[in-house]
C-alpha cells in the first residue's frame, strides 16, 4: 500500500511574529510524536538564485523590482521536485514564508497589482493550512528594532500587512488567523492543534495546485 502523504503547512506573518520561532517547535513537536516533518524556509537563500535574493535583501546588490519578484517565485519553483519528493514519501513540511509573501511584498510596491504578482505562483504546490501570525506593529517594536535589510521599515511593513489581509479573503487558500501576541507556548499549542487537524485530512487528499 503507498505511504499517505504529508501534509504542506506554512506560516507567514509580519516581520518578527515569531515564524520562524514557531515553525523550528511544530517540526520538533511532530517529530517526537513520531510523525515524519521537516522545515524549509523561503528565501532558500543557499541555492544560487538564493544567493542573488540573499545579497539583494542585504543592500549588496540592486535589482529591478520585476526582476526580483521573478527570482523569489524561481526560487520556490526550484524546490517544487523536492517538495513533491517529500511529501510523497509522507514526511510534512512546515515551510516559513511562500508565496503569499512574494505577492505581499511586491504588491506593496508603487505600481504593482496583485494578480501581475500571483501569476509566477499559480500552479506551485498548495499549502494544506496557511497559518496567518497577527502581531501589531507595537507588539512587533516590543521584540526590537527592526534589521538592516530591505524592507525592514515601519512604513513598508503596513503597507504589506495590507496586501497580507487582501490575500486572505481568498477562500480557495485554507487560511487561519493566529494570534501571535501570546506566549511562545501558547502560540505553538494552537498552531499544533491545527497543524494535527491538517495532516489528518491531508493524508487522505490529493496535494492541490495553488492559485488555480
Ligand atoms: N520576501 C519577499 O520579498 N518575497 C518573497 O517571495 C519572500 C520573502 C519569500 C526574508 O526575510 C525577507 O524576504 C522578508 C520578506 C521578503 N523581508 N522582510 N521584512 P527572512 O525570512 O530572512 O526573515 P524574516 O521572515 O523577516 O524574519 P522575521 O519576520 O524578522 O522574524 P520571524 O521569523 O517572524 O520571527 P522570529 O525570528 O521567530 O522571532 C523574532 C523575535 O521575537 C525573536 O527575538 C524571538 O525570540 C521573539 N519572539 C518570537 N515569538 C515570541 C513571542 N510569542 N513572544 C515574545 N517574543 C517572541
Amino acid at each position: 500500500m503507498a505511504c499517505k502523504r504529508g501534509a504542506l503547512i506554512v506560516l507567514e506573518g509580519v516581520d518578527k511574529a515569531g515564524k520562524t520561532t514557531q515553525c523550528k517547535k511544530l517540526v520538533q513537536a511532530l517529530q517526537q510524536s513520531g510523525r515524519p516533518a521537516e522545515m524549509m524556509r523561503f528565501p532558500d537563500r543557499t541555492t544560487t538564485i538564493g544567493q542573488l535574493i540573499s545579497a539583494y535583501l542585504e543592500k549588496k546588490s540592486d535589482l529591478e523590482d520585476h526582476t526580483v519578484h521573478l527570482l523569489f517565485s524561481a526560487n520556490r519553483w526550484e524546490l517544487v521536485p523536492l517538495i513533491k519528493k517529500k511529501l510523497e514519501q509522507g514526511t510534512t513540511l512546515v515551510v516559513d514564508r511562500y508565496a503569499f509573501s512574494g505577492v505581499a511584498f511586491t504588491s506593496a510596491k508603487p505600481g504593482f497589482s496583485l494578480d501581475w504578482c500571483m501569476k509566477p505562483d499559480v500552479g506551485l504546490p498548495k499549502p494544506d493550512l496557511v497559518m496567518f501570525l497577527q502581531l501589531s506593529p507595537s507588539e512587533a517594536a516590543l521584540r526590537g528594532q527592526f534589521g538592516e535589510e530591505r524592507y525592514e521599515t515601519s512604513v513598508f511593513q503596513k503597507a504589506v500587512q495590507q496586501k497580507f489581509e487582501q490575500l486572505m479573503k481568498d477562500r480557495t487558500v485554507n487560511w487561519q488567523v493566529i494570534d501571535a501576541s501570546q506566549s511562545v507556548e501558547d502560540v505553538h499549542e494552537n498552531i499544533r492543534t491545527q497543524s494535527l487537524n491538517t495532516i489528518n485530512t491531508a493524508q487522505n487528499q490529493q496535494l492541490g495546485e495553488l492559485w488555480k
